[in-house]
Formats: structure tokens, C-alpha cells, sequence
């Protein structure tokens, strides 16, 4: 178990490498891109029936998963996805859009991306956020809106965020900070976002028996997207036929995903694709890679001994 506790010189020199980093409400924020004030705003939102929220903690599947409810609340009409861009369909609620490097992208963007073409609107509004549960705007809270949350096994989902950590410029393009330092970063929890333990569990717990949420899980979807797409469908609300269905499923395929460049999020200028792209490999197991033998035993007994009584399991494999 040591071997997951992050010691105090690792965990300020994580906060030192992450530009105009903040600690809030007993978290580590990537300032240039995530602000306090940003986040207390979003209070002012007022969430309602025709919203759907998607929660995760980072690299969990979210860009994928926002892509398949973009589909559903489009009516399974691929043309409109191809014609807007994801950011545009699915913002991210906490993005401190006053930067001007975002401003900047966005006029970039616009300049790059537009396609001109008239589209239908969609039926549900979609947004996604990162927050800890307790971070959210009350009107989520209270059930105002749909929530649905993606989960991913910690394993898979610490080797993407090790990756995301060396690529992403508002994380410090951490190319320095080496597998066996993030290991017990991830395991401690003085992470962007806290501890993937408290996040997936909090969310978790307010999910259940809870009509206006739903949970689902980055292996699922892998295992079997019709199924999961189907049961999406229910919870917004917009039933969709079976070809559109067969549609979707191609269009939110990983390789279909990564040649798109409406959603392959190629060109942001706040990752660097050149050290790793942002669509990496969308595989399952690939922990395996990195984890050594030592490693992965310790933390299955974190694991253990954090998830017991949940009812909540994950497939590694
Ligand atoms: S982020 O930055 O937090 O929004 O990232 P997020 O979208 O949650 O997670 C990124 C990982 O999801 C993989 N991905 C996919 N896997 C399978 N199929 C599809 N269509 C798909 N789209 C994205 C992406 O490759 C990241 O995982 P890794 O393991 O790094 O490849």
C-alpha cells in the first residue's frame, strides 16, 4: 500500500508543474483553463427538462459517449454531427471561456470549421462536465435536468490520464513526470479532478434510484454499443430506428471517431498531439502496459478496500 501514497515533495511538484495552478475547495485546478470564480457561476445556470448533463471524471469516455448522445438527441442525423463540431454540440461547462487563448479558439475555430450548413436543432441540449459531485449547480443537484455519468476502470483510465498529463498544455505537458511518480499521484488523489474513488463513488451513490440520473461504463460501450445506445435512448427520451441505430454505432466507432475532425479534437490548441494524440489507442486492458505486477496488486488492495460495499464493479479486461 505505500506504494500509493504520494509523498509531499511528488505533490508539490505536481502543483508546480501545472501552470497558474489553484487549489479550491480542497482541490488542484489547471488554471488556465478551470477558475474558481468560473465554477461558483455556473450556480446562475438554470438546468432544465430538455438538458442533459454528462459527468466523468477525465478519460473516462466522455468525448465518446458525448458523441453518441449528440447523435441520439440529433435524431441519429449524421450530417448534423459532421457539420458542427463536438465543442459546439457538447461544451464544457467549466471552461473559463474569458481566457483569451480560448476566445482565441474559438475565432480560430470558427474561421476552420464552419461549414455553413443549416441544420436541424437538436432535440435535448448537451452539455459535459468534470466537476466533483458536490461542485455541481443546484439545478443539476435537484434533478432539474437529465445527468448521465461515464465511468471507466481506474486501471485504463489512469494510463490515459498519465498520457493526457504529457500532452495537454493546461496540465504542464507533463513529459517529465514519469509512470512510476503519477502512479501514486492517481492512487492518492492529488490529481486535477481529486480522487477517481470519490468521484466514481459519489456519483455512483446519487445515480441510484434516481430517475433524472443514469450511469454507465466506458466497457460497456465497448462491449456492446447497440445495447447501451438503446437504453440512452430511453433515458432522453428520443427513440431511434434501428438503422439509425447501425448509423450511429459506425459514426462513434473509435477509428471512425479518430479520422473525423469535427470530433477527433485535432488542432485544440491546448493539447499537444505531436507527444500523444488525444483519440490514443480506446482500448481496454491496456494498463497492462504499465502497471508492473507490483503495482497492480497494491492497488487492487486499495481498490478493495475503497469500492467495498458499493455494489459497483468494473471489468479490467
Ligand atoms: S477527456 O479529455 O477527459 O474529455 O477524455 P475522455 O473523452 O473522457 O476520454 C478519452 C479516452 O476515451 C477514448 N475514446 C474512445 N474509446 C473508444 N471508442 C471511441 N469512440 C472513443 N473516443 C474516445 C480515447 O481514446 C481516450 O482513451 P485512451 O485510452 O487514452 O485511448
Amino acid at each position: 500500500m505505500e506504494l500509493c501514497e504520494a509523498s509531499d515533495e511528488l505533490k508539490q511538484k505536481y502543483l508546480f508543474r501545472i501552470p497558474h495552478s489553484n487549489e479550491f475547495a480542497d482541490y488542484v485546478w489547471p488554471g488556465m483553463i478551470v477558475n474558481p470564480e468560473k465554477i461558483i457561476s455556473l450556480n446562475e445556470i438554470e438546468f432544465g427538462p430538455d438538458d442533459v448533463v454528462i459527468a466523468s471524471y477525465p478519460k473516462s469516455g466522455t468525448t465518446w459517449a458525448s458523441e453518441v448522445l449528440s447523435a441520439i438527441a440529433h435524431e441519429g442525423n449524421i450530417d448534423a454531427l459532421k457539420s458542427i463540431r463536438m465543442d459546439e454540440r457538447v461544451p464544457w461547462i467549466e471552461l473559463d471561456d474569458k481566457a483569451w487563448w480560448i476566445k482565441f479558439f474559438y475565432v480560430w475555430k470558427n474561421k476552420m470549421f464552419s461549414t455553413g450548413v443549416d441544420v436541424r436543432p437538436a432535440k435535448k441540449r448537451i452539455c459535459f462536465t468534470h466537476l466533483p459531485l458536490e461542485l455541481l449547480p443546484t439545478s443539476i443537484l435537484e434533478g432539474k435536468c437529465k445527468l448521465l455519468y461515464v465511468a471507466r476502470n481506474p486501471k485504463d483510465q489512469a494510463v490515459s490520464y498519465f498520457h493526457f498529463h504529457r500532452m495537454a498544455r493546461f496540465l504542464g505537458l507533463q513529459t517529465h513526470t514519469t509512470w512510476d511518480e503519477f502512479f501514486p499521484l492517481f492512487c492518492s488523489g492529488y490529481l486535477y479532478c481529486g480522487s477517481w474513488f470519490e468521484h466514481v463513488l459519489s456519483y455512483w451513490k446519487f445515480t441510484q434510484n434516481n430517475p433524472m440520473a443514469k450511469f454507465i461504463c466506458y466497457e460497456d460501450m465497448k462491449r456492446d454499443l447497440m445495447g447501451e445506445m438503446e437504453s440512452l435512448e430511453q433515458f432522453v427520451g428520443v427513440p431511434l430506428s434501428i438503422e439509425q441505430r447501425i448509423n450511429v454505432v459506425k459514426h462513434c466507432s473509435f477509428d471512425s471517431m479518430k479520422d473525423n475532425k469535427m470530433t477527433n479534437r485535432n488542432g485544440v490548441m491546448l493539447f499537444n498531439e505531436k507527444i500523444c494524440k488525444f483519440m490514443r489507442k480506446g482500448i481496454v486492458g491496456d494498463w497492462k502496459n504499465y502497471f508492473t505486477v507490483t503495482q497492480s496488486e497494491a492497488f487492487d488492495e486499495l481498490y478493495k478496500k475503497k469500492m467495498e460495499g458499493s455494489g459497483l464493479q468494473f471489468e479490467f479486461e
